[in-house]
């Protein structure tokens, strides 16, 4: 079964993606999901000059060689780029691995470790109330874990609100970078009445979580996450920039708010101490951003040994190919925690059949052969790439702060 033909596709069906196909000599195809929000025409450059001309008569069988052979052979390790163009290729490995042996991919992972995979909505509002009433909107239909995110008093724009049109937020929006300003004080001194509020009104027979986007220091994150515990958050994400491992000794040292880190990860070495010396609760990786299938297993299996769950990104920048992916690993490991799920701005229906459904505050992956993706092609040709940039935060007094 070698590799003959191998094919980048850049779509935009109401924001862009990146995906990657390859056809095997007897006739499989395997997709495999390349978008890194922001920077996606990198990736494409990436695959195209540089990934692809490498495949042409590889033996597509061989899933963990040819990560290796990209990884190592590369010189220059790690970071988004690179991993999200590996990791394209190994999910379409594969994706072709199941389709060749009719198998779903949890299938060849371990099988079923639960029924199916419970995920987090995004609740979002203007203020309290609003808020207040999405958490309520989710809860009615069947989600068991809700993310709270609201506009913050006195700022124009925050991050994690959606427009009100869609459920999904899509931050990357123009051509040109929006600079938003940030101030931290007001925030620290919403953030705990607006979880109290929810608590208050909505009880404690759910989970609420809350991402603080990397903007605070080690000593606001440690202070904010004390002012949470009263509203028991399931977690606390990004309270300060993922990359300062070290930092949070600091927060874990004066919180037992739980705290979830990963997203803007692509290796294992990116989270090594944080899991190492448990400063985490729930480690955030994604198939599509870390490597593939192949790697993140590996960087879910270090986290088990050290009593961290998963808690996979899946906001709607990852393509419906990312996200299924996410749900086949999600199904095999034992140390799953939860799984965010924002779903995809329209018209992503018309280039994914997506294969998996929701149901009961979880998500059910297809038993389709493979990740279970299709994808339309000449609908993904009608979607021609739009330039989007995410926004850039910056301080009252103009500094660059961390969006
Ligand atoms: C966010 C993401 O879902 C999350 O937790 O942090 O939506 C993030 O802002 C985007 O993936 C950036 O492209
Ligand atoms: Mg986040």
């Amino acid at each position: 079964m070698r590799i003959v033909d191998a094919e980048v596709v850049v779509t935009s069906p109401g924001r862009n993606y990146v995906l990657l196909k390859l056809t095997t000599s007897d006739g499989h195809t395997g997709w495999g999901d390349a978008t890194l929000n922001g920077r996606e025409l990198a990736v494409a450059a990436y695959l195209s000059e540089h990934v692809l001309p490498l495949l042409d008569g590889r033996d597509a069988s061989r899933i963990t060689d040819t990560w290796g052979f990209l990884y190592r052979g590369a010189y220059w390790r790690r970071g988004p780029v690179t991993m999200t163009a590996i990791s394209a290729v190994d999910q379409a490995l594969w994706d072709i691995k199941g389709k060749a042996a009719g198998l779903p991919v949890y299938e060849l992972l371990g099988g079923r470790c639960r029924d199916g995979v419970t995920v987090y909505g995004h609740a979002s509002g203007a203020g309290i109330e609003e808020t207040v009433a999405g958490v309520q909107d989710f809860l009615d239909r069947g989600y068991r874990a809700v993310r709270a995110q609201s506009r913050i008093p006195g700022l124009v724009a925050t991050y994690g609100i959606g427009t009100g049109v869609s459920e999904v937020y899509e931050p990357a929006v123009g051509a040109v970078p929006m600079e938003e300003i940030w101030e931290t004080g007001p925030y620290l001194d919403f953030v705990p009445r607006m979880m109290a509020r929810i608590r208050a009104e909505l009880g404690y027979g759910f989970d609420v979580l809350h991402d603080a986007h990397h903007r605070l220091t080690p000593i606001q994150a440690a202070t904010l996450g004390r002012s949470l515990e009263p509203y028991r958050l399931f977690w606390l994400e990004d309270p300060t920039p993922a990359e300062d491992q070290s930092a949070f000794r600091v927060i874990r040292s004066h919180t037992i708010t739980p705290l979830a880190v990963g997203e803007v990860f692509n290796s294992v070495w990116d989270c090594q101490q944080l899991i190492g010396e448990r400063l985490i609760d729930y480690v955030r990786t994604s198939v599509t951003h870390a490597g593939g299938i192949t790697h993140v297993r590996r960087i879910f299996d270090f986290a088990d040994l050290h009593g961290v769950q998963t808690g996979a990104h899946g906001a709607g920048d990852l393509s419906p190919v990312g996200i299924a992916a996410n749900l086949h690993v999600d199904m095999a490991i034992p140390n799953f925690g939860i799984q965010e799920y924002m779903g995809h701005v329209e018209p992503t229906a018309r280039v994914f059949d997506v294969g998996y459904h929701y149901s009961e505050g979880m998500l059910h992956v297809s038993d389709r052969p493979g990740l279970g993706v299709d994808v339309n092609e000449d609908a993904a040709r009608a979607y021609p790439y739009v330039p989007r940039q995410l926004p850039v935060v910056r301080l009252r007094d103009g500094s660059m702060h961390n969006w």
